[in-house]
């Protein structure tokens, strides 16, 4: 499994430390599931642009057979990806916190430090990802109003590198221009990294609220049991 240390913080310092440490994956265990007013609260608290609690959107994620066009609400795996890739500005952060963990306990969040990914990359793959420009589609009806172009790889003032990433068995980034690079043997490559490699896992237990920092590491989850009734609140933090 490839290595990854959540940071364990106590709900009293919870905030502090989250602060403290904007690109560490950080858990916190409260006495009992947050509501969606204390997820607001929280998400509100850690943003570095003011918002509101109450302006804070929250999305319920679980098993929703009447929606069809969502691999978040279904019950199948979730690939790694990152959240708002097709946004100009992704969220650096977003929480995820446990209602209900799963019936059968499947459901594991699966994560990939983007260290990683650089590290196992060929020369030529890293090169592609930071210098070509790829589309990030919000949805997949064509309508290409709400995709982004641009790199995968960048690297940040500090040197830290920030990765966007989405695909799936429907779409992968496509090269817009390849500036002379391999680029679309690059998406090929890191697709398949991400398929084959062994993500760390976590099962969030109800309760417990992970942040995660969305531009340094990649996220999925393992399939969920049949009939699952784990439910996850989901915010990001801007
Ligand atoms: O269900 C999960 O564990 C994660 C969901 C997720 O990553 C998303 O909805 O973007
Ligand atoms: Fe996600």
């Amino acid at each position: 499994m490839i290595d990854l240390v959540p940071l364990h913080v106590q709900p009293d310092e919870f905030v502090r430390r989250a602060q403290a440490a904007p690109d560490d994956v950080v858990l916190c265990r409260f006495s009992r599931p947050l509501t969606q007013a204390e997820v607001q609260e929280y998400v509100s608290q850690l943003s570095s642009v003011p918002v509101a609690p109450e302006e804070v959107d929250v999305r319920a994620i679980t098993h929703t057979p009447s929606v069809t066009d969502s691999t978040a609400l279904s019950l199948d795996r979730l690939a790694l990806h990152t959240d708002g890739a097709f946004l100009a500005e992704p969220p650096p952060r977003f929480v995820l916190s446990c209602t209900r963990t799963d019936d059968g306990g499947e459901g594991a969040s699966t994560f990939v430090p983007v260290d990683f990914i650089v590290d196992s990359a060929p020369g030529w793959a890293v090169e592609s990802l930071e210098r070509a420009s790829f589309r990030f589609l919000k949805t997949y009806d064509g309508d290409l109003t709400d995709s982004y172009v641009g790199p995968v790889l960048t690297t940040d003032h500090d040197g830290a590198r920030r990765i966007r990433w989405r695909a799936d068995h429907l779409y992968r980034p496509e090269v817009v221009d390849a500036r002379g690079t391999r680029a679309a043997e690059a998406v090929a490559w890191l697709h398949e990294l991400l398929e084959t490699c062994d993500p760390f896992r976590y099962v969030l237990q109800a309760g417990e609220l992970v942040v995660i920092p969305n531009r340094r590491v990649v996220h999925g989850r393992t399939a969920l049991s049949d009939a699952s009734h784990r439910e996850l609140l989901r915010a990001w933090i801007f």
